[in-house]
């Protein structure tokens, strides 16, 4: 029997997910440059050198595409605040067109009923600042904690709840360890810097914000459910070793206080001189937990790559456009394992869960049913996680709309909104339909 609206409670809010460099068009507005509009000018990056210049053009459309929301009868919208749309430089002057957009953006949200759930970084790096180091500067989480400042006092009183970093693992591994996200770097000691000024920029936001009264705070973290390529041991504990550097590498440190065994044998070496005394400060209370979750992945040991000596390898379940395999039951055990281990009783969100696939041929009639069967899937597993005890508020999809899928252009569509990236019309897909008529049926 697949799950219904009111297997949830009434006040468990559903909503859809964005983030600013991936539909706002960077070029417009005078946002300044950022490390994704140079990672993208750069040979082999990015498919098609493809960026995110124009993207949906959310920055003039935005009236548009909330509707889809309020019409839809979705009760809240995750979106990011871009820290170069808010000062070019990342520093100093600030772009007063930038602030008056996203107060448009809120008092649009709020005009239809949508709870506006801002996170504060979705990876827009000011290229000024990137200039000095970006996330490897010892300075960057007090630059971070005066950007927050800045456009928390514009919009920071209609906004109801606040999450400061998106996934601290891509940020620092994925764009400094392996290199596949801006700023592109390869390199252990570049990536335990990222990985630990990512969180005190977190801890930095945090005390800011609480400074400023605000409420409702939070982070959304990156997960994926692992398991060992085959049976042999040495698969086994590279499998154990990967849960450690990636499901554990954020929470230990935000929720423990401390880096756990696997991450100091990598990165402990390299770690900023006196790292240990922004612990406390990186393990604040918070008020809410962001989970993004969306596939299994599988690891075999490698002895010819140094530590984590292990690569990922292919596995049998059906695959979505990014060729990520689908695996629902690993969102109900990340639920409870989080609680057990990290949030207790905190209220978790199921911050983005979705998938790609690809543009059907069927004309104006985009008939995505796979995407609304893995919705239903992923929908029922949080609410096994809720039968056995898990706090769950909320669960928004990824994503609103197609948009810049980073290193994969506009090629992987994760829209519930089908966007035709050059006329940049928007047409609902299948699922758009199916989700909304879900939503509406409370009797
Ligand atoms: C999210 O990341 C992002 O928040 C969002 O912006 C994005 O559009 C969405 O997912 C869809 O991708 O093979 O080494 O390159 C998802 C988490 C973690 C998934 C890294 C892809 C690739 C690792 N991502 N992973 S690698």
């Amino acid at each position: 029997m697949p799950v219904t609206r009111k297997d949830f409670p009434k006040d468990f809010l559903f909503g859809a997910a964005t983030a600013a460099y991936q539909i706002e068009g960077h070029s417009f507005g005078g946002a300044g440059s950022t490390h994704w509009d140079t990672y993208a000018a750069t040979p082999g990056n990015v498919i098609r050198a493809e960026d995110g210049a124009i993207a949906c053009d959310h920055y003039h459309r935005y009236e548009e595409d909330l509707d889809f929301l309020k019409d839809g009868g979705f009760d809240t919208y995750r979106f990011s605040t871009s820290w170069a749309r808010v000062l070019p430089e990342g520093r100093g002057q600030v772009n007063e067109a930038g602030l008056d957009y996203y107060d448009r953006l809120v008092d649009a949200m709020l005009a239809r009923d949508l709870k506006p759930n801002q996170t504060l970084y979705h990876w827009e790096m000011p290229s000024a600042l990137a200039d000095l180091g970006g996330w490897e500067h010892p300075d960057v989480a007090d630059w971070f904690a005066d950007y927050v400042e800045v456009i928390t006092k514009r919009i920071g009183d209609r906004v109801s709840k606040i999450a400061t970093i998106n996934e601290p693992w891509c940020v620092s591994v994925l764009g400094h360890f392996i290199g596949r996200h801006a700023p592109g770097k390869v390199d252990v000691r570049s990536a335990a810097r990222a990985v630990h000024h990512v969180l005190k920029a977190h801890g930095r936001g945090m005390t800011r914000l609480r400074e400023m009264g605000q409420k409702d705070l939070g982070i959304v973290v990156n997960y994926e459910a692992v398991k060992p390529g085959s049976d042999d041991p040495r698969d086994v504990a590279a499998a154990n070793r990967q849960h450690a550097i990636m499901n554990q590498l954020f929470m230990h440190p935000l929720f423990k206080g401390e880096y756990t065994a696997d991450a100091m044998e990598g990165y402990g070496p390299h770690l900023p001189k006196g790292w240990q005394d922004d612990m406390a400060e990186i393990s604040q209370p918070m008020d809410w937990h962001g989970v993004n979750y969306y596939m299994l992945n599988r690891f075999a040991h490698d002895d010819t790559i140094p530590w984590p000596s292990l690569k990922q390898v292919e596995g049998p379940l059906p695959k979505t456009q990014m060729g990520w395999e689908i695996y629902p039951d690993g969102l109900s055990w990340l639920l409870t394992w989080l609680k057990d281990e990290y949030v207790g009783d905190l209220p978790m969100f199921i911050t983005e869960n979705g998938m790609a696939w690809p543009e059907a041929d069927t004309g104006s009639n985009f008939g995505d049913t796979e995407r609304w069967k893995y919705i239903q899937d992923h929908l029922a597993a949080v609410r096994q996680s809720m039968i056995d005890g898990a706090n769950i508020e909320g669960f928004y999809y990824w994503s609103l709309l197609d948009n810049y899928e980073w290193a994969f252009g506009y090629e992987k569509r994760f829209g519930l909104i089908h966007v035709d990236f050059d006329s940049l019309k928007r047409t609902p897909k299948h699922s758009y339909y199916a989700l909304t008529e879900w939503l509406r049926a409370t009797d």
